[in-house]
């Protein structure tokens, strides 16, 4: 029989932080919202989230990495939307903070999830972050449980 690593989607006890990014605050506010209260429906108790701010996308990985640096949290969740339309340098922020919020989760062993929209525009960021096609920043609240729990139940054999 194998033995299976996957521990399941209980938040108690679990400590989460998730940092967000300012710029395109209309949708960001909703990817918050939409992780932290996900993150309460899992079972996380309120004062074992964390939530911080940062200017832009750009700015995730530093964030995440102090935070998951710091020993103080099971996983990291980064939120964030960058929107074509709107900048013309769309591709170096997207490359940035996808690479950078990688490396955070590879070197620190912080599951850290990447929660940032790169959308072509403004309709598509908003059916993603609490419209029609869901709430990224709930999805990665589901998916920073499982993965805190996997990394828990793998270290502990
Ligand atoms: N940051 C975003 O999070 N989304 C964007 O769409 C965006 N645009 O359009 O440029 C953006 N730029 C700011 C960037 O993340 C940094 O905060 C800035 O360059 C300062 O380092």
């Amino acid at each position: 029989m194998p033995q299976e690593l996957n521990a399941g989607l209980d938040g108690a006890g679990l400590r989460v932080a998730v940092v967000a990014a300012r710029f395109n605050h209309v949708i960001t506010k909703n990817l918050m919202e939409g992780a932290v209260a996900t993150l309460t429906r899992y079972g996380v108790r309120d004062g074992d989230i964390a939530t911080a701010w940062v200017p832009g996308s750009f700015e995730l990985p530093v964030a995440a990495k102090t935070l998951a640096q710091s020993g103080q949290y099971d996983a990291v969740i980064c939120l964030g939307a960058v929107i074509r339309g709107e900048t013309s340098h769309y591709d170096m922020v997207c490359n940035q903070a996808s690479a950078g919020i990688a490396a955070v989760g590879r070197e620190t062993g912080v599951p850290t999830m990447f929660g940032v929209l790169t959308t072509e525009n403004m309709e598509q960021a908003i059916n993603r972050s609490g419209g029609k096609v869901g709430n990224l920043g709930a999805d990665c609240a589901v998916g920073a449980i499982e993965c805190a729990r996997l990394v828990q139940a793998i270290k502990t054999g």
